[in-house]
């Protein structure tokens, strides 16, 4: 624990990736998914995050050396002012936010989940506040809603849709070591991406004749990943984490204009993953909103699996992550 007089901290968090996804948000404020999603934590990919209170007139957010956009620090603030508002009058101080990804370089994988995780502990313990890990995955999930699920290590579930209340924290569901796994990532490079999450979910919300149908399967395939995971079958969950992955960019691709994630290189690598399977390895894949293949692998094969997908033209780089821990002061 680092929290000083001074109000400074430093907490970790690590990446986690959905096996059962969501996409599309519930109408009204609060940033809630429209569906439940179910994540594994990625013990590898860690965002540590420093905040310290200052006399400045406003926050200030550095991402990995570099001052942040407009929009990275209205969300960042966002979360910050809900903090001083429960320090109340112990603390109106603005925050110096520093934040560095110790992802693979240029991995081009998403960091918001890790970030908001890492930033809501810290920020915390700076303004001297305590909260719940529930408490802090609902504030996690106002930055982003995939944060809300990297509070916790291990298998997470983020509760979505009418039946998750009006305020849902991401619940954990099982250890880092439940399953004998590692998450396979293989990095593509096709530039940046064009469609934000955020911008691809509201559109395939509001223009995807599958968006409702999206919603039902979603509902169905996370109360069956959560009991696949409770008896600990692997090949279920990872049939299910398949299912949910293209059914989701079903609905995106569906929407008008399509929101198109996947490359050629994520369907080659879609259809060598069944090809391991099918010659024996523990391999299923899924993709999020961009083109890098991830494949949830028995341990024993994830270096094969690996080294297969990396030698696919168009991945750049491959890593192999075991299930991470939960976000922490250092
Ligand atoms: C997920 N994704 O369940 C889904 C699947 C991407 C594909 O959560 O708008 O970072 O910041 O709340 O939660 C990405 O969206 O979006 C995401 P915001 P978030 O992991």
């Amino acid at each position: 624990m680092s929290v000083t007089a001074g109000g400074k901290a430093t907490a970790r968090a690590h990446a986690n990736i959905a096996l059962v996804k969501y996409w599309g948000k519930r109408a009204g404020a609060g940033n809630v998914p429209a569906a439940p999603s179910l994540s594994m934590t990625l013990d590898a990919l860690v965002t540590e995050t420093t905040v310290e209170l200052g006399d400045g007139a406003t926050d200030e957010v550095e991402l990995d050396g570099v001052a942040a956009g407009p929009d990275a620090v209205t969300r960042v603030g966002r979360v910050l002012g809900e903090l001083r508002a429960r320090a109340g009058s112990t603390s109106t101080r603005m925050a110096c936010v520093k934040s560095r990804n110790f992802f693979p370089t240029a991995s081009g994988l998403a960091s918001s989940a890790s970030a908001y995780a890492a930033l809501v502990t810290a920020a915390a313990a700076a303004y001297g506040v305590e909260l719940s890990p529930e408490d802090a995955s609902r504030l996690a999930r106002k930055g982003s809603a995939s944060a809300a699920r990297s509070i916790h290590g291990g298998w997470v579930l983020l509760p979505g849709g009418d039946e998750a209340g009006p305020d849902p924290a991401a619940e954990p569901l099982a250890p880092p070591d439940a399953l004998d796994v590692a998450m396979v990532v293989a990095i593509t490079d096709p530039g940046p991406k064009k469609v934000s999450s955020r911008d691809g979910m509201t559109l395939t919300a509001e223009t995807s004749p599958y968006y409702q149908p999206w919603l039902a399967t979603a509902r169905a395939d996370a109360a069956a990943a959560r009991a696949a995971l409770a008896a600990r079958e692997l090949p279920r969950l990872g049939e299910l984490m398949e299912q949910s992955c293209l059914a989701m960019h079903a609905s995106a691709l569906a929407a008008r204009p399509g929101v198109i994630y996947l490359r050629g290189v994520t369907l080659d690598g879609f259809l060598l993953v069944r090809e391991l399977r099918r010659g024996g390895r523990s391999c299923w894949f899924t993709a999020d909103a961009g083109p890098h293949v991830k494949a949830l692998c028995a341990r024993a094969d994830a270096a094969q699996v690996a080294a297969a997908l990396g030698a696919l033209p168009g991945v750049t780089r491959t890593l192999v992550s075991a299930p991470g821990g939960k976000a922490h002061l250092v």
